[in-house]
């Protein structure tokens, strides 16, 4: 038997089963952010499966494609320059660890911080002044969509002021997040049936994330209780929007957070930006007063966003990490 001191790392990914065609979910709630019913078609969907997709979001395609093909850039070089930007301590450059917590994924990834509308200082990679800047522009803009979906949100759940919740991901002090993702194909699982995980089931933590990502599929989301996986049919024009479990708990669980994970293609690469919205380390998380109807309880326990944040990064992906603050 021959002993392998350090194990392919493939080894170390769990696989799935790779989707067929009639694991692809049609009925993805799909919202025209420019339409005059979009707080209530955005309502609905959150309740139901906590995941829409808008159209019409008004980030320009060319700043997505230059942001895409700078990306696609930044992760062609050699793997010894990629990793002096690394390893992600959780930020910066990651390959394959996700969190602190041994959780690993088919991908390597940028995890930077946002302030305001642009990257922090503090972020070193990415280091050019085009993928920089292009990022830059990306996030400005992205920020724009989220904030309409969260105006578009508490109009439709009937919550004043409109930008009650808004302001929670773009006031003073709100903790946003970038993601870039590039998941490269795995072709030595071609043909047999499973892929590798991209990225593991999981809930995001904040109120909410924009995900945009190219023509690869593999995003996929669990529908309902019972948990079903269906793939969400890849489309490079719009973005997926999922509530985060914050989202749920100032909903008092009207929103769900909706559970998701990446299945790796065996032939093309994914690449995708995912913007993450939460509020100040200091807010306070919490069922809007609005929304409880007349006598009814939080399902959850007070706590404020630092201290979910700081329980997550103690957690596996995978875990459930709203069930030890729920009462
Ligand atoms: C999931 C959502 C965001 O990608 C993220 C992730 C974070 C990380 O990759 O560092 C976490 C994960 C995410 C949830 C649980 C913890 C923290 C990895 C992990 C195991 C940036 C975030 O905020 O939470």
């Amino acid at each position: 038997m021959v002993v392998l001191a350090n194990p392919p790392v493939v080894d170390q990914i769990p696989l799935l089963r790779s989707p067929d065609p009639g694991d692809y979910f049609s009925g993805v709630p799909t919202v025209d952010l420019s339409s005059p019913g979009a707080a209530r078609a955005i309502v609905n969907a959150c309740e139901r499966f906590g995941f829409f997709k808008a159209l019409n979001h008004g980030v320009p395609a060319a700043t997505m494609d230059r942001a895409e093909s700078e990306a696609v850039r930044f992760f062609a070089q050699a793997q010894e320059d990629k990793d002096r930007a690394g390893p992600a301590n959780p930020f910066g450059y990651g390959s394959k660890r996700i969190g602190l917590n041994g959780d690993m994924g088919w991908l390597e990834y940028l995890l930077l911080t946002v302030d305001s509308a642009s990257l922090s200082d503090a972020c070193a990679v990415p280091s050019t002044a085009a993928f920089r800047g292009v990022l830059n522009e990306y996030i400005a803009a992205v920020r724009k969509v989220a904030v309409r979906v969260l105006e578009a949100m508490a109009e439709g759940l009937g919550i004043a002021p409109a930008d009650a919740l808004s302001a929670m991901v773009t006031g003073e002090g709100s903790d946003q997040v970038f993601r870039v993702n590039h998941y490269p194909p795995c072709p030595a699982l071609e043909g047999l049936g499973f892929s590798a995980t991209g990225f593991g089931e999981h809930t995001d933590p904040q109120l909410i994330s924009l995900l945009r990502s190219n023509g690869t599929s593999g995003l996929q989301i669990a529908l309902g209780d019972g948990g079903q996986w269906v793939s969400v049919p890849s489309d490079r024009d719009a973005f997926f929007v999922n509530v985060g479990d914050s989202l749920q708990v100032l909903t008092n669980g009207r929103f769900r957070s909706v559970k998701h994970r990446v299945v790796t293609n065996s032939l093309k690469s994914r690449v995708s930006f995912i913007y993450f919205g939460g509020p100040p380390l200091a807010q306070r998380i919490a069922p809007l007063p609005q929304l409880l109807g007349e006598g009814e309880q939080s399902l959850y326990k007070e706590f404020t966003w630092g201290e979910y944040k700081k329980a997550a990064y103690k957690s596996r992906l995978g875990d459930n990490r709203l069930a030890q603050f729920e009462k």
